[in-house]
């Protein structure tokens, strides 16, 4: 017999036999009738048992996987419409053990360390498990922008033998004897990838040995990395940038209408043209001192606010960084080089992406590594790349975890990551 979906219930012809697979949601036993709820990917389903039916015997507890044969009846007070009745309900498993946090609440009334101590089971929870499912459609909506516009999808080492961002937050690993590190970012590959494909993306873990507790820093993150060859300048990279968060709203509305729903997400409308601000006037609206050399969170919340009010917009974009205070790999502006073709995307008041047009001639990466004291050696790889002909070229990251939680509001960014790491936490 097939299964039947929770969500193809309401489908099914009364009186005709159904067949679902699930966990137990909630088990109710009343005097004269049980109801039991069972949940499965696409949501819940009401299973009533009365009495004299062959049930058979004890229901299974909570969160134990089951399978239920039963009638399709309507109900108008069922969830669809729908219910089954008359039911032989069978346990999949052994009984499972009671959870930490009742799983059948409409809301999650744990702390935060409860929740991710237990985080196997918590994101079973329907309201956690929309949280997901928001991301996942923002990746297939990262993705199939990408795949629309001649990107090529490619996959680069986690292990490298240099720190990509700076030396100072990297994660020395025993390599066969040797110190290998866990890759910051895979800027260097995508960089040089360009060379093979001229656009690329990648989307995959990166770790940041960050000794910092704070609300939006993770030891390990999804980065959803970009990089373009033949390019102007970074407004070029900025107007793909632009396309790639539009086809990911959009993929939210159509894959995850559902979450959205269910969480009351305000999902953002991304302008056709993103409000632009230079790094000077970005300093100034934020009441900054003019010899900032970065953002500090407090002036990115109020360039958050200033977009919102000028432009309507839930996204601005600085550009034109101090060079110096950027990555090394990053293009000096031309007509000014203490300024960079840098930006960073700062969505309702935190950062969310950085990017750049990047140097490509190989005696610039040369000069640069020595004017900032660097050695070449562990950049040889890399900068002997741009010797056999990488064109001018650009791209961007974008943080999965900090996306999500500025989407769902979550004050923490642990709250919206499946199994998260940091200063504290290595399990589950
Ligand atoms: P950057 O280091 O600014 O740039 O990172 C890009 C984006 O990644 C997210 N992010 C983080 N999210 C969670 N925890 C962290 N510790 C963390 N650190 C960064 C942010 C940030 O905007 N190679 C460049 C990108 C490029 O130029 O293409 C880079 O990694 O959302």
């Amino acid at each position: 017999m097939r299964r039947t979906t929770t969500a193809e219930l309401p489908q099914a012809t009364p009186g005709e036999p159904v067949r679902l697979q699930g966990w137990v949601h909630r088990c109710r036993e009343l005097a004269t009738v049980s109801f039991l709820v069972v949940r499965d990917r696409t949501g819940l389903a009401q299973v009533v048992l009365r009495p004299d039916e062959p049930a058979g015997t004890e229901l299974p507890p909570e969160e134990t996987p089951v399978e239920v044969v039963g009638t399709a009846t309507a109900n108008p007070q069922a969830p669809g419409g729908v219910e089954v009745t008359a039911p032989v309900v069978r346990a999949l498993s052994d009984p499972a053990e009671t959870p930490a946090v009742e799983l059948w609440r409409p809301r999650l009334d744990a702390g935060l360390p409860t929740l991710l101590d237990h985080a196997a089971t918590t994101w079973r929870h329907p309201r956690q498990r929309a949280v997901w499912d928001l991301a996942a459609a923002s990746l297939q909506g990262f993705r199939s922008t990408l795949d629309g516009s001649g990107f090529t999808e490619v996959h680069s080492p986690k292990l490298v033998e240099s720190a990509t961002e700076s030396g100072a937050n990297v994660f020395e690993v025993d390599y066969f004897g040797r110190p290998a590190y866990l890759a910051q970012s895979p800027q260097f590959y995508k960089q040089v990838l360009v060379g093979v494909f001229e656009r690329v993306y990648e989307v995959g873990p990166v770790f940041r040995a960050e000794p910092h507790d704070t609300v939006r820093h993770l030891a390990e993150y999804v980065s959803l990395d970009v990089e373009l060859g033949f390019i102007e300048d970074h407004h070029e990279v900025v107007d793909c940038l632009r396309d790639v968060v539009a086809g990911m709203v959009a993929s939210i509305h159509e894959r995850a209408g559902h979450a959205v729903g269910k969480l009351g997400i305000d999902v953002p409308q991304v302008p056709e043209k993103l409000p632009v601000l230079h790094f000077r006037e970005a300093l100034e609206i934020a009441g900054a001192p003019a010899d900032e050399p970065d953002l500090a969170p407090s002036h990115e919340r109020a360039l958050g606010e200033w977009a919102m009010a000028e432009h309507g917009s839930d996204f601005v974009v600085v550009h034109g960084y101090p060079t110096a205070h950027r990555a090394f790999y990053s293009h000096p502006d031309p007509d000014d080089p203490h300024w960079s073709r840098s930006f960073d995307l700062i969505f309702r008041g935190l950062e969310l992406v950085s990017g750049a047009q990047r140097l490509h001639r190989y005696d610039d990466y040369v000069r640069t590594l020595e004017e900032r004291g660097y050695a070449y050696a562990p950049y040889a790889s890399y900068v002997e790349a741009f010797r056999r002909g990488i064109p001018p070229h650009g791209g961007f990251a974008i943080g999965l975890e900090r996306w999500v939680a500025r989407l769902t509001g979550a004050a923490n960014i642990r709250e919206v990551t499946l199994f998260p790491r940091d200063l504290h936490r290595l399990a589950p």
